[in-house]
């Protein structure tokens, strides 16, 4: 059944009916919760609600710009009050068929001039409209409407002018004559003595709806005893918002904070699903691309670095102050840069002082016989969805992670192509065979992994892996699997680095993708690392250091280099 139907149904049923009023989409989605079958577009609320008098201030179809929003968020009928239907039987076409095209189910329009004042504002000096003209307007509203039983109610204000009874009958009877689907007989007293008077003589010739307001305190049970079609509550919502208003504004005005209303008043979620945000997130599901599997990091930082001398006595190397922070922060805040925002870490020596806000961790032994593969196993969760994992005592441009999670392939590695510059070709470091040279390389050419060696020295280096493995989120299971098959025999993980699960996953067939840059990354890797990472930030680095302690000291190229931590 149609709005307009269920409208005209809940009037001219025998049972007595009830319509709320409401005066926005909350509102009136308020009404209908609460279990009316019917709302009150009333138009001293709009107006109120808009800040204006109930004088036609608000324009008409500024008046239909609410109730569209209303009957959008509601699926009960509104019957608006349309004052004394905005203008002559010409508007009152046009405004029938806006009504209906935005869902309204029906209009109240009242015989009184336009513009109107409300009928509680010095009623007695209120001019009636001549009944001829307002029957003509009904008549033009009742040929403009396109449903049927789209509603048209003659609202009577003759009690309300100060006329008796048989002017507010006779008046009565012209408007049904013209065609109006029910009467409402309106009245200003305190008690509902005159429009039981004209409900007794008016005998159900039409649906009669009263609105009492005023006489608010008549027994639902004498309603139905004068066989009322409908009543209407007319403001009530708007009143009760008013002071709900105005006593928290007054309570947060005085305490300056929030306290005093918190428990007092909805919560942020009450509006949320009032909104229908529930709606919303279903259709998301139902409309929107499937969301990409968004990468997560993992970042080791379980390790000491004894390279690092006095800097890593009571921190992991991932914590030694470069550029005035933390190695892990300068890492957490290049993912960031680039959209990944679920940053996980794998902590293990002095895990207590890796503690930066917003990453999660995990922790691993520190037992000197267990190497990374060990410590990327208490972090085996993270094994699912795409993963980009690296190490914790890397500085690198962000154009690295983009490139990684970029990459279509299954597992994917970053390499150095400048690995023979390095300065310490002593240190500890991986480096990659491919199966074809990167630097050659064109646009078009993929360029896979053949094995990682630790020997500098060895035959057909291509490159110095940099400490980054990207998996897609199935090469996190495969990850995952072989880890796992691993973790059976914990002895067999001791020693084991990432270098052998990337042989691993070669050997059982997979493809690593090899991208390939020159330098733009430092493996901090000793104490004089912590020196040339400074580069990164080097004005900071200088600023820290004049208000600093000496933290380190090592020897190089014959001098006593003393490194100060921030
Ligand atoms: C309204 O709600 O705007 C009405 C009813 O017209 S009354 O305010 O009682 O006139
Ligand atoms: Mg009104």
């Amino acid at each position: 059944m149609g709005k307009a139907s269920q409208l005209r149904s809940l009037i001219t049923r025998d049972e007595l009916g009830f319509l709320m009023e409401a005066h926005n989409g909350l509102s009136a989605k308020i009404v209908e919760e609460a279990g009316f079958e019917a709302i009150w577009g009333s138009g001293l609320s709009m107006s109120a609600a808009m800040g204006v008098r109930d004088n036609n201030e608000a324009t008409w179809t500024q008046v239909l710009e609410v109730l569209e929003f209303m009957a959008d968020h509601t699926s009960i009928p509104i019957l608006v009050d349309g004052d004394t239907g905005y203008g002559d039987f010409n508007t009152m076409r046009r405004v029938v068929r806006k009504l209906e095209s935005r869902g309204v189910a029906g209009v109240c329009i009242e015989d009184k001039l336009f513009p109107k004042t409300n009928s509680f504002i010095n009623g007695a000096s209120q001019p009636l409209a001549p009944m001829d003209e307002f029957c003509g307007k009904l008549k033009a509203g009742n040929d403009a409407r396109n449903d049927p039983d789209f509603v048209i109610v003659a609202r009577v204000e003759a009690f309300i002018a100060g006329w008796g009874l048989a002017e507010a009958l006779r008046r009565a009877e012209a408007y049904c004559e013209a065609g109006a689907d029910a009467i409402l007989i309106h009245s200003a007293r305190r008690h509902p003595d005159e429009v039981f008077a004209f409900a007794r003589e008016w005998q159900r010739r039409s649906p009669l709806i009263l609105v009492p307001t005023k006489y608010y305190n008549t027994p639902t049970a004498a309603f139905r005893q004068h066989g009322i079609a409908a009543v209407i509550w007319a403001n009530h919502l708007l009143r009760a918002s008013i002071r709900a208003m105005q006593r928290t504004a007054k309570e947060i005005y005085s305490a300056q904070a929030l306290t005093p209303v918190e428990d007092k008043i909805v919560t942020v979620s009450e509006v949320f699903r009032l909104q229908g945000a529930d709606e919303l997130a279903e259709a998301e599901q139902r409309y929107l691309p499937a969301p990409q599997d968004e990468a997560k990091a993992l970042i080791l930082a379980y390790a000491r670095g004894e390279e690092m001398a006095e800097l890593t006595v009571d921190r992991p190397k991932a914590m030694v102050h470069i550029g005035g922070q933390p190695i892990l922060q300068h890492i957490a805040e290049t993912f960031r840069s680039v959209g990944v925002k679920d940053l996980r870490v794998v902590r293990g020596y002095e895990k207590e002082s890796v503690s930066l806000d917003g990453l999660t961790y995990y922790d691993a032994s520190t037992e000197e016989k267990f190497d990374e593969v060990f410590a990327l196993s208490s972090a085996l969760e993270c094994f699912s969805g795409a993963l980009v994992v690296c190490y914790g005592d890397v500085l690198f441009r962000k154009f690295i992670v983009s490139e990684l999670i970029d990459s279509k392939a299954d597992f994917c590695v970053m390499i150095d192509v400048n690995w023979r510059s390095s300065r310490n070709r002593n240190r500890y470091a991986d480096y990659v065979i491919c199966d074809r040279d990167p630097v050659t390389a064109t646009f078009y050419d993929e360029v896979w992994l053949k094995s990682v060696l630790s020997d500098a020295a060895s035959e057909g280096i291509h490159g110095e892996w940099m400490g980054f493995l990207k998996l897609s989120a199935k090469g996190a299971t495969i990850c995952r699997t072989i880890i796992e098959q691993w973790l059976q025999r914990p002895e067999s993980l001791a020693g084991v680095d990432i270098r052998g699960l990337l042989n691993r996953i070669v050997e059982e067939g997979h493809r690593i993708q090899v991208l390939s840059t020159a330098g733009n990354w430092i493996d901090c890797d000793s104490a004089l690392d912590a020196i040339d990472g400074s580069e990164f930030t080097w004005l900071r680095v200088r600023r820290s250091l004049k208000r600093s302690g000496v933290a380190a000291s090592v020897w190089f190229r014959g001098y006593r280099v003393l490194i100060w931590r921030p």
